[in-house]
């Protein structure tokens, strides 16, 4: 399909990395239903990253099964699965490029103004336009520094870009005030596409206005 309608479902899912000595996620069940923001909350450790992970299938499940509108994850080829799934990770990479080309990463077809808008989305334009050369500023490893939460925006644009059918955070906003996250959680509600969000954050400022929250514990839910 060209676009997932976006509803999510775990099915008794357990997971257990092959180096590791224990199931990190047992008999995990839920579903979100398309447009929905599900929130998943829960101690450091206890496995939210590793059940996002199986969404984009970075994993499979040991036990158990992820569908996407009603279809096992495994259906689908892999990269028409992956280009429906806008993700910002929760360990920001930049690439050594200009922050147009770090938000449009994605997608060659993306033009300036649409970059523009996704950073307004993401609360990134205001330090942007401050910076001496703007959209072409050189980041990354050989570009100048950028501080954790403003990395954490540009990578939220970029995960925006893609005009996903789901959108994942992980401790996305972690490193931004909250004055901020107020302004990236408003914009979030208003896209201009449809999108099914799985957000992963500690503050419940940021999870208060799901549809749904998922507190996590020892692997549970
Ligand atoms: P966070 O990000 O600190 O809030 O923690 P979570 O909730 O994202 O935890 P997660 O899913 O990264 O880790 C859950 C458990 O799985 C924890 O005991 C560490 C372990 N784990 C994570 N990644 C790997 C991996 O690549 N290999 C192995 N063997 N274990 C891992
Ligand atoms: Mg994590």
């Amino acid at each position: 399909p060209n676009r997932f309608d976006g509803k999510i479902e775990f099915r008794e899912v357990s997971f257990q990395y092959e180096d590791g000595d224990l199931p990190v996620l047992h008999d995990i069940s839920f579903t979100v239903k398309p447009g929905e923001t599900i929130a998943i909350m829960g101690e450091t450790g206890c496995g939210k990253t590793s059940l996002i992970n199986l969404i984009p299938r970075f994993y499979e499940p040991t036990k158990g099964e992820v569908r996407i509108d009603d279809i096992p994850v495994q259906n689908f080829r892999l990269s028409d699965l992956r280009k429906q799934i806008g993700l910002a990770t929760q360990d920001v990479l930049l690439y050594s490029d200009t922050i147009e080309g770090n938000i449009a990463y994605g997608d060659s077809s993306i033009d300036l103004e649409e970059v523009e808008k996704f950073a307004k989305y993401s609360a990134a334009s205001d330090f942007i336009s401050k910076m001496p050369e703007g959209y072409d500023t050189v980041v990354g490893e050989r570009g100048v520094g950028l501080s954790g939460g403003q990395k954490q925006r540009i990578s939220l644009a970029r995960a925006l870009a893609v005009r996903p059918s789901i959108l994942i955070l992980d401790d996305t906003t972690s490193a931004v005030d909250m004055e901020t996250e107020k302004q990236i959680q408003e914009a979030l509600r208003h896209l201009d596409f449809s999108c099914t969000k799985v957000i992963i954050a500690q503050r419940i400022s940021t999870t208060m206005m799901a549809d749904k929250i998922l507190v996590m514990q020892h692997g549970r839910i």
